[in-house]
């Protein structure tokens, strides 16, 4: 049976997620955009509306909220500042792990304060050479009696200057490539935890992003994660879970680029009529309007087979592949359909294009999702070798 319909509830969240968007998000969004500062208010008020919390079951003070449910918020959201979206998201990025892995002593400890009171969460993957292949990192964790010894850096990440804990994943033995990969649960407070300055970026500027430093940090063992072995395939676990949630994110983007370029070809004239009335400007907005409903379904496909505990790596990296070159392809056509008055600061769609850009980078690049995509199919039909 296939609907599409959103039921009561999700269009609750959905109407919920848009006032919120455009109350709280699309005000501010160009300031922070061009100042390159953190909303931190912004935040506050996401982390109070139970957008930091989506999928932490409600025993745990969580909204208790499936992918799906969690997709149709992060449309809204990103529609009104993709870069503020990805500051609300990345927790549960940090979080998924704990909640569908960690010990009950680690969800009493980490979920319960994170969810009764301000918080953020970093997840701790790449490095300054380490992107697309996690599996070599050089950040060590070393056993050290009832502690592990972390060693290394950390980059591109997203919060790390303000969370208060963050996922990390180190290797106990490089060697040992994705074998020897750990999880740990490291609180900013510990000694030899720091961070670097924001880096300044192209996009998404009002998201905080940095390189994060571990040196000779004692992490307890208590919050080991996951051991030898687990910790990589740990970690693209939540990715798996994640990755419709950036794809919806581009959906966000797309929509608004579209929409502003619909207002845009209303209004202006040339040739004695307004652009929209020009086959040429059609054909656009045609190409935008059903590039986006295909990339929300992909997403919604991939959302929902999460929800049912399914295998959905190929369909996460479809969506998150389709849907970012669909925000990039979008956002330029709206940029065009503007004009010479596109390319100035004057107008948002410039923000939207530059915002989209790192869509098709980060979480996955669009060529490792379609190696995903690939290694997926070629191994259904038993594979290569
Ligand atoms: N779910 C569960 N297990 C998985 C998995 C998944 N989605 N993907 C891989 N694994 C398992 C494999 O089955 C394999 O296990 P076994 O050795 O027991 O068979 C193990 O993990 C290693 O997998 P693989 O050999 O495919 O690893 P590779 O090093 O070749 O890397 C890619 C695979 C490229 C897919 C992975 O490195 C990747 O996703 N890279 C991008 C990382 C990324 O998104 N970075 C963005 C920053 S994080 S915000």
């Amino acid at each position: 049976m296939i609907g599409f319909e959103l039921t009561p509830e999700q269009k609750a969240l959905q109407e919920k997620a848009r006032r919120f968007s455009q109350e709280v998000i699309l005000p501010v969004a160009a300031r922070y955009d061009r100042d390159g500062t953190f909303p931190l208010e912004v935040m506050e008020k996401a982390h109070g509306s139970g957008f930091f919390t989506p999928l932490i079951p409600k025993e745990y003070g969580g909204e208790g909220l499936g992918v799906l449910d969690n997709c149709i918020i992060a449309e809204e959201l990103a529609a009104g500042c993709m870069g503020i979206y990805v500051s609300i998201f990345v927790s549960t990025l940090a979080l998924y792990p704990i909640i569908k892995f960690g010990t009950e002593d680690q969800k009493e400890r980490f979920l319960k304060p994170f969810c009764s009171k301000f918080s953020m969460a970093s997840y701790c993957l790449s490095e300054f050479t380490v992107g697309s292949d996690p599996a070599s990192m050089k950040a060590t964790a070393i056993p050290d009696g009832d502690h592990y010894l972390l060693n290394g850096t950390k980059m591109w990440i997203t919060n790390g200057g303000y969370a208060d804990f963050y996922l990390v994943f180190a290797t106990t033995d490089p060697g040992k490539k994705d074998k020897g990969i750990i999880s740990l649960i490291v609180p900013s407070h510990l000694a030899g935890v720091s961070h670097g300055a924001p880096i300044d970026k192209m996009g998404q500027r009002a998201s905080n992003t940095t390189a994060v430093t571990f040196k000779d940090v004692r992490v307890p063992g208590e919050n080991l994660l996951a051991g030898e072995g687990e910790g990589f395939k740990k970690a693209m676990i939540a990715l798996d879970i994640t990755r419709p949630m950036i794809a919806v994110g581009a959906v966000g983007v797309a929509r608004t680029a579209m929409e502003l370029a619909i207002q845009y070809a209303k209004t202006r004239v040339q040739f004695g009529v307004p652009i929209a009335r020009h086959q040429a400007i059609q054909f656009m907005l045609a190409d935008m309007a059903k590039d986006i409903e295909a990339a929300r379904l992909l997403t919604w496909k991939a959302a929902w087979l999460a929800d049912q505990g399914a295998q959905n790596s190929k369909e996460a990296a479809m969506a998150k592949a389709f849907a970012s070159d669909v925000a990039m392809r979008v956002t330029t056509d709206a940029v065009q359909i503007y004009g010479g008055m596109g390319y100035t600061l004057w107008h948002p769609v410039e923000k939207l294009m530059r915002d989209a850009k790192v869509i098709q980078i980060y979480e996955g690049t669009a060529q490792i999702m379609r190696l995903v995509i690939a290694r997926q199919m070629l191994h259904e039909v038993g594979g290569i070798f």
